[in-house]
């Protein structure tokens, strides 16, 4: 299969009639990068389970000063009424903002910051470039969750992304309790692709970013991997981080306490995997919520 094919031939067939446990035809952790902040345990474990979290990535000040960023961009005006701001479907409170890090100059260098675009690339063997980031707020009381799914089945139906070659840092900006919304994620079940049944709408993320409909798995499916996988949770002190694999099964809860659980998301992608067309939508979706600016990310 040449290069050309690899990024066209469908290797993961989704949003069709029906829904199907495929094996996992791409590395997790690709060869490519041999130095960087990642220690071989790190990668063991990011290459076993789909993840591994680093405890402290941020310092408390480092924290302090993102969480001001936040709060800037929540009271800015223009930020919430940009089309690149998700409410909550429930009431009117900041979801999710798009394209932070063209937003936020602090959150631009921090996609930029050794710790964190060094890592990316060890675990992708090559340049990499942002896909999409976000801040994901999930205020309290009403913060709303994210049900099981796979990012990569949405990034390659929707996106046109070819390959599982992309990762996902979410950064603590509040402490992550198991209570107040914290992601839960199987442990291993990145190396089995669940295609999904149905097809996806036109403009299909207008609602699916407040509330994903399509791309969702079955509940058997579901059943299935978490009986073989377990179910773990990424909680811990703000200022930790939790890289994760494009196709890991995660999802979280709604957050009903008063304690926020905000967390700045950065999703790298290999140069190597470029968008290409949808796999499974008629039209690509914007360039905020998936960049097709290939240029490799530097510091
Ligand atoms: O559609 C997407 O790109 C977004 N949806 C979810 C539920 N997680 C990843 C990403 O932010
Ligand atoms: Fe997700």
């Amino acid at each position: 299969m040449t290069l050309a094919d690899l990024s066209t031939t469908d290797r993961y067939p989704t949003r069709g009639s029906d829904s199907t446990l495929l094996d996992r035809t791409d590395p997790t952790v690709w060869s490519g990068v041999s130095t960087g902040p990642a220690a071989r345990d790190e990668l063991a474990a990011h290459d076993a389970k789909g993840f591994h979290v680093v405890e402290g990535l941020l310092s408390p000040a480092e924290v302090q000063a993102h969480w001001q960023e936040l709060e800037r961009l929540m009271r800015d005006e223009r930020v919430r009424n940009d089309e690149r701001t998700v409410v909550e479907r429930s009431s009117n409170e900041v979801r999710s903002i798009f394209e932070v890090h063209e937003i936020s100059e602090r959150i631009g260098a921090l996609a930029r910051d050794p710790r964190v675009l060094d890592r990316a690339r060890q675990i992708l063997g090559s340049d990499v470039y942002v896909h999409q980031s976000r801040i994901n707020f999930m205020p309290g009381y009403r913060g709303t969750g994210f049900y099981w799914h796979s990012d990569f089945e949405t990034w390659h139906a929707e996106d046109g992304m070819p390959a599982m070659r992309a990762v996902s840092i979410s950064i603590a900006l509040t402490d992550n309790y198991p209570f107040n919304g914290g992601l839960m994620i199987m442990p291993g079940a990145h190396r089995t692709f669940v295609s999904c049944a149905g097809e996806t709408p036109e403009d299909n993320y207008k609602s699916s970013l407040k509330q994903q409909k399509v791309g969702v798995p079955t509940e058997d499916n579901i059943t299935k991997l978490a009986y073989e996988h377990g179910i773990e949770q990424f909680t811990g002190q703000a200022g930790s981080a939790l890289w994760f694999d494009s196709n890991c099964m995660h999802g979280s809860g709604n957050n009903i306490t008063p304690y926020p659980r905000s967390n700045i998301f950065i999703v790298f992608n290999s140069v190597d995997n470029a968008l290409v067309e949808p796999f499974a939508a008629k039209s690509p979706r914007p360039n905020y919520v998936a960049s097709r600016d290939f240029t490799p990310l530097r510091r």
